[in-house]
């Protein structure tokens, strides 16, 4: 995947808009247009990488990262204490539809398990 085609660098460049939530330096968060639950954010590095699958020991502190975000935006949306899940969908059967690496950080209501 090129990442002049790839949606989420477009939403990263600013030519997608988008509702940010968070950034720094390494990501970027924001809410997922179609969401599945009352809070539902995707954390995205800003590095593209198309999936965990092309992940390699140099990526192991930008993971880590993302990993770290997730109870900070939790946090700060006011999730973190009730709960929240957190996803990374890989390849076609992980239900994966961009291929730009993101975390999926959902929240405000009781999740069911296992997944559909
Ligand atoms: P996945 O299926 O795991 O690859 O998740 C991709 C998510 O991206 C999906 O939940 C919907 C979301 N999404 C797709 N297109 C857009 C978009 O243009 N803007 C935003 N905010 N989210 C998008």
């Amino acid at each position: 995947m090129s990442e002049m085609s790839c949606l989420f660098c477009r939403i990263l460049s600013g030519e997608i808009p988008s509702t940010k939530v968070y950034e720094d330096r390494l990501a970027y968060a924001f809410l997922d247009v179609a969401p599945q639950a009352p809070t539902h954010v995707l954390i995205i590095p800003k590095e593209h990488s198309d999936s965990l699958n092309d992940v390699t020991q140099a990526d192991e502190p930008v993971l880590g990262h993302l990993l770290r975000l997730a109870p900070k935006i939790a946090n700060q949306l006011g999730c973190a204490e009730a709960g929240y899940r957190t996803v990374i969908n890989t390849g076609g059967d992980g239900g994966q539809s961009v291929d730009h690496l993101h975390l999926h950080l959902l929240a405000g209501r009781a999740l069911s398990w296992p997944p559909g």
